[in-house]
């Protein structure tokens, strides 16, 4: 197997297991205890942090962790750019380096604080280290510590954790569950804030959910991904690429994306609506200046809420789109049982912003029947505890889940594992293009490889309770 290789800048003591790279599961044993395979404790022995580079060339932490039976754990951080108003806080120098986006306040906050409070702790104790962290910090979005930070530590602590009971991460995240391949939501058409002059819409996505495996899956997508870019490249238009790898043509209405990804999937030679379906990311807290306001600019309009969701109405009449995320801003909170009043039995309603995998929100939001699925991204609340929580609480409510990447990202493939490990369902990870989020697609295949028989593709099923 291929190594991703990074060199831990931590003194190893005499581990030969050592991993190949951040997010990389090199065991494949399937030892259920979630002791060290010697049945030790392992003990948490050293943690070290570096300020590395994210795929937009911003800076972000890395944390190498490790235990006492010489079992490793590394993880880096994402940053996304459409961030939601309540978002656990990323902790930014703000000084003269990298145009005041270093995290060396971060990493000193790794090593001068919560290093001097963890190390000795049973690395297995995952809950325990993020309950100390987080009180550490004392506020909800870790504004003191960072959640860069905090989550790097906990992330890594799962990661030597899971290495030290013989378990890849999925299997140490297992929550009992049979497990799944998810779906991947492939982000071909890239906008909004993430590519410039392209859309006002974030992210026109690809569904390949009407297959039997994640492999097959996948090429479908991949396909598609290429049959877009002649088609992009026949009409005259430009091929190059948004943050996450999809295309990012200048079209002149958002509509022109939705026919855009329909026309590849057809020249793909694969059927829409059966084996391949549309999602989108409409991110409209990015062009909604006041609450229930929405300002397009392709073609210019200014929509109420209602305006917007006929907007869907008739694009739901017209396409396959079985999933809508964030189809309206973060503060329209009303309107958002509204719209899932109006369409919830027939589209999934993805929300990112408004919940910012914060379990107090989606706990309002089930009440409230705002939204019947959650985007779920680990820098949102900042630990695995609190993640873990979001999922259990979505699930248990019968809503979709979907896994989620940032747009600035890593070579880090956790998100794969929580997907898998979860039986989430579903994971969005960007286009299939692009080092940092092939990680995460390729982390899939190999776990298909890895699980054989037992790898059931999640598939059409996550999607039946909807009708047309
Ligand atoms: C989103 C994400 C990922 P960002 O809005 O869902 O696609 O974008 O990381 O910029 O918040
Ligand atoms: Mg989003």
């Amino acid at each position: 197997m291929a190594a991703l290789g990074h060199d831990m800048g931590i003194k190893l003591t005499g581990n030969q297991n050592r991993p190949t790279g951040a997010g990389y599961d090199s065991q494949k044993s399937n030892h259920p205890a979630r002791r060290s395979v010697n049945n030790t404790l392992a003990l948490i022995e050293n943690i070290k942090a570096l300020e590395v580079l994210d795929s937009r060339g911003n800076p972000t932490v890395e944390v190498d962790i490790l235990l006492s039976d010489g079992a490793i754990g590394s993880a880096l951080i994402p940053s996304g750019a459409s961030t939601g108003a309540n978002e656990a806080l990323e902790l930014r120098d703000g000084d003269d380096r990298y145009l005041g986006r270093g995290v060396l306040k971060a990493i000193a906050n790794v090593h001068d604080k919560i290093a001097p409070e963890i190390l000795g702790r049973e690395a297995s104790n995952q809950e325990e280290i993020d309950n100390v962290m987080t009180q550490m910090d004392g506020t909800d979005l870790l504004k003191n510590l960072g959640a860069n930070a905090v989550l790097g530590v906990s992330l890594a602590v799962a990661r030597a954790a899971a290495q030290s009971a013989g378990q890849p991460l999925y299997q140490y995240l297992d929550q009992g569950k049979p497990l799944t391949l998810p779906v991947p939501m492939l982000n071909i058409i890239n906008g909004g804030r993430h590519a410039h002059n392209s859309t006002d819409f974030q992210e026109f996505m690809v569904i390949p959910a009407g297959f039997d495996t994640f492999r097959r899956a996948l090429q479908a997508g991949v396909e598609i991904y290429h049959a877009l870019k002649d088609i992009i490249d026949g009409k005259g238009l430009s091929t190059n690429v948004g943050d996450e790898g999809g295309f990012a043509p200048t079209l002149e209405a958002n509509r022109d994306a939705v026919e855009l990804a329909l026309e590849a999937i057809e020249s793909a030679g694969y059927k829409p609506g059966v084996e391949v379906f549309l999602g989108m990311d409409v991110a409209a807290s990015e062009f909604s200046p006041d609450k229930g306001s929405y300002v397009l600019k392709r073609p210019a309009m200014s929509l109420t809420s209602g305006g917007l969701l006929d907007v869907y109405d008739t694009w739901l009449n017209e396409y396959p789109m079985i999933s809508i995320e964030d189809g309206l801003g973060e503060d329209d909170w009303e309107s958002w049982a509204v719209m899932t009043e109006r369409f919830g039995s027939r589209v999934q309603l993805v929300a990112d912003d408004v919940y910012t995998t914060n379990p107090k929100l989606i706990e309002k939001g089930i009440q409230d029947k705002s939204s019947n699925a959650v985007l779920v991204k680990l820098n949102q609340i900042g630990t695995v505890t609190k993640t873990l929580e979001a999922i259990r609480m979505t699930q248990d409510a019968g809503w979709g889940v979907v896994i989620s990447h940032r747009s600035g990202e890593t070579e880090d493939s956790s998100i794969a594992d929580l997907a898998v490990g979860t039986s989430a369902g579903q994971i969005k990870a960007g286009a299939p293009a692009r080092g940092e989020r092939t990680a995460k697609y390729n982390r899939l295949l190999r776990l298909e490889d890895e699980l054989g028989d037992n790898a059931l593709y999640a598939g059409l099923s996550v999607f039946e309770k909807y009708q047309k």
